[in-house]
């Protein structure tokens, strides 16, 4: 019996030491290096939000979501909502961010709405006190035009000229064309229209988008990054012309090929539109741009640094990961405060145009070993995102990301929900 026994142990032992480590899968860590705490926020039926922003409210931080209607919650597990802007006018599903326009500390919203084929029309929503609906106020109209109609990205846009600031968004139009509107000293009135660049005309030949602004010229000013190019900020962008660079060839890259979509979906080029933000990621103090294939399955995250001895060529890439799906969802944050800037990847649930649904997004981190290293985790999976975004929460600072998963309205049977997850170190 005690040589059964003895056999019984060696094979436990021999069957223990075949396994795979259990903090190791397919090449990344399972353990996650910081605290996350998932938040449902709202569980919704089949509707398309493309935005959800952080909003300072009159009751205190709040998430609105914009589609056909924009819906708002509390930041809390299963929020009740209330809707601060009906539907039936047109969709509002291009482009959105948060800006306190009227400077009261209380943010209103800025975006995008499908004006009937007369065009897009960009609006801000301020709250009112004791109201449920919010006011609407406009800002222009951008008539339809070449390429995807609408906008893609709204970012607000501050500057000190002289001694005066100057406040307002920048905007991506038809995937081409980016303009900033500058708030008017009456901002009841339509805001005041500046244009940056028609990418076109710097050998843009496909779609652009994503938007992040940061200053990469090293001169205390807001430069713009969208697709694979950059924008220099003027000392003046109320009357100076913008200086467009170049710093990636993504946009050459075709598309993945899957036997059930449509052959325009094979012939769109997706390379250029990517979720970007900025940061210092190899810690040399100059800002680097971090960009995601947003739109396509096998997709890429890369770290692009600023070639010093040429600064004006393309930038030099690392890619730190490939074959994600879709991840139209990039946030830089430090999450283990070891100050290297680490990288938040969301990936949808359906994403691009009619490619194969991703049965269990993931969310991941790659957190910064510096040197441009990266060890990747998935912090979560489950829950589709798109367009993700940053916030720090009171009264801890706790890290905060959220989204909404923009379903294809076309696929019927989808739903959709409101997600967040906060970060915290592992005590
Ligand atoms: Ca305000
Ligand atoms: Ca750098
Ligand atoms: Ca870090």
């Amino acid at each position: 019996m005690s040589f059964y026994v003895a056999g019984m142990i060696l094979l436990i032992i021999w069957i223990k030491a075949c396994r795979p480590s259990t903090d190791k899968k397919n090449g990344f860590d399972l353990k996650s290096p910081v605290k996350v705490e998932p938040m449902l926020i709202s569980q919704l039926g089949p509707e398309h939000f493309g935005n959800a922003i952080f909003r300072r409210g009159m009751k205190g931080s709040r998430i609105a979501a914009s589609g056909s209607r924009i819906l708002e919650w509390p930041i809390q597990e299963s929020a009740s909502n209330t809707e601060v802007v009906p539907p039936g006018i047109g969709n509002y599903e291009n482009g959105a961010c948060a800006l306190d326009v009227n400077g009261d500390s209380i943010d209103e919203m800025i975006v995008g709405r499908s004006a009937n084929g007369q065009g897009t029309e960009l609006l801000w929503y301020e709250e009112v006190s004791d109201q449920i609906r919010w006011k609407e106020h406009f800002i222009t109209r951008i008539a339809k035009g070449r390429g995807e109609e609408g906008f893609h990205d709204i970012m607000p846009f501050e500057m000190k000229i002289q001694d005066r600031m100057v406040l307002g968004v920048v905007i991506v139009v038809n995937r081409k064309n980016l303009y900033w509107y500058q708030i008017p000293a009456d901002i009841n009135q339509p805001w005041e229209q500046h244009m940056i660049a028609d990418l076109s005309e710097y050998g843009a030949e496909c779609a652009q988008s994503g938007l992040a602004l940061g200053d990469i010229a090293g001169n205390g000013r807001q430069d713009l990054v969208c697709g694979n190019f950059w924008a220099e900020c003027p000392a003046d962008p109320t009357s100076d012309p913008w200086q467009v660079h170049r710093y990636s060839m993504w946009d050459r890259r075709t598309t993945p090929v899957f036997p059930e979509i449509p052959a325009w979906v094979g012939d769109t080029r997706f390379g250029g539109m990517n979720q970007l933000d900025l940061g210092d990621m190899d810690g040399d103090g100059k800002i680097d741009i971090v960009a995601t294939d947003a739109e396509i399955p096998d997709a890429r995250v890369g770290v692009f640094c600023r070639d010093t001895a040429d600064p004006g060529n393309l930038w030099n890439v690392t890619i730190i990961d490939t074959a994600i799906y879709c991840p139209h969802s990039l946030v830089v944050v430090d999450v283990n405060k070891d100050n290297r800037l680490d990288i938040i990847v969301g990936e949808m649930t359906a994403g691009g145009w009619w490619f194969p649904r991703n049965a269990n997004p993931k969310l991941y981190l790659y957190l910064n070993d510096g040197h441009l290293k990266f060890r990747k985790f998935v912090l979560h999976e489950g829950w589709g995102t798109h367009m993700m975004r940053l916030a720090i929460l009171q009264p801890d600072d706790k890290i905060f990301v959220f989204a909404a998963d923009e379903i294809q309205s076309w696929y019927e049977d989808m739903t959709t929900h409101v997600v967040g997850w906060t970060f915290s170190l592992i005590q």
